[in-house]
């Protein structure tokens, strides 16, 4: 497993939080995912092999949020 964090703009609330949580979850190969409203962040843990972080970006801004990076 590889971890990566995403820097997410747009997240307002801890339903925000979910729905970020939701999406990634949903993508194959991903474990562990924290989500911090406070920071913007999430820190994603993902087998590369079955996922790509462009994959993981794109579900996220597919649940109608923005990434920096
Ligand atoms: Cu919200």
């Amino acid at each position: 497993m590889t971890t990566t964090t995403l820097n997410i703009q747009g997240m307002t609330c801890g339903g925000c939080v979910n729905s970020v949580k939701r999406a990634l979850a949903n993508l194959p190969g991903v474990g562990q995912t924290d989500v911090s409203l406070e920071k913007g962040q999430a820190t994603i843990e993902y087998d590369p092999a079955q996922v790509s972080p462009e994959q993981l970006k794109t579900a996220v801004v597919d649940a109608g949020y923005d990434v920096k990076a």
